[in-house]
């Protein structure tokens, strides 16, 4: 995958990509997330969210497994460039900035919330349905057949005219 990776990108400058999660009890929602990010671009950055970032997110509520066994997981999956944990949700500019990210991807559960982001793209990617840690917690069972992750279409939006450097478009799914 890599060595095809670097021959389809050849002497242009890597896309690089990034997204962020808590990734606790890793499930085929994630890693297809992970999978669909890390086949928009060459370089796949993901942060994940410290225990005590997920506290603030999840009212106090702790994690199943520590951020490095976390982090470890998220770097296991295949497309992974790099992991880093990630300390505050208002930090995504500063992250942003530090991977030099072209396109910053998360879950449409976050629709809208980082479009205040200075970054060429930002893609909100369909959940995936039937599953969530939170209903693995809970022992819900899973029905293999719900496990649906529906399409989405890039459609890249022509910038208007007056667009400063590093105001960014939006993908619609
Ligand atoms: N996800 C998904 N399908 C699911 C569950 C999660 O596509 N069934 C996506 C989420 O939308 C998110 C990523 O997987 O983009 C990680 O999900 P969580 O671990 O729940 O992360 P979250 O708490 O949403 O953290 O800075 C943003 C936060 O760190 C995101």
């Amino acid at each position: 995958m890599e060595e095809e990776k670097k021959k389809s990108q050849g002497d242009r400058a890597p896309v690089i990509v990034l997204t962020f999660g808590t990734f606790d009890m890793m499930h085929v929602g994630h890693v297809r997330l992970l999978q669909r990010a890390a086949a928009l671009g060459d370089e796949l950055h993901v942060g994940v969210s410290t225990v005590a970032l997920t506290k603030r997110k999840r009212n106090g509520r702790k994690t199943i497994f520590k951020q490095d066994t976390r982090m470890e997981m998220v770097a296991a999956i295949r497309g992974v460039t790099s992991v880093f944990l990630e300390e505050s949700l208002d930090l995504k500019q500063a992250y942003v900035d530090k991977v030099g990210a072209h396109i910053l991807v998360m879950g449409d559960d976050w629709k809208g919330k980082f479009d205040r982001i200075k970054v060429p793209e930002i893609i909100y990617l369909p959940r995936t349905q039937g599953v969530s840690t939170t209903s693995l917690r809970k022992g819900r069972p899973i029905k293999e057949k719900e496990l649906v992750t529906p399409p989405f279409t890039r459609v890249k939006k022509v910038a208007p005219s007056g667009l400063q450097d590093g105001e960014h478009w939006s993908f619609v799914a």
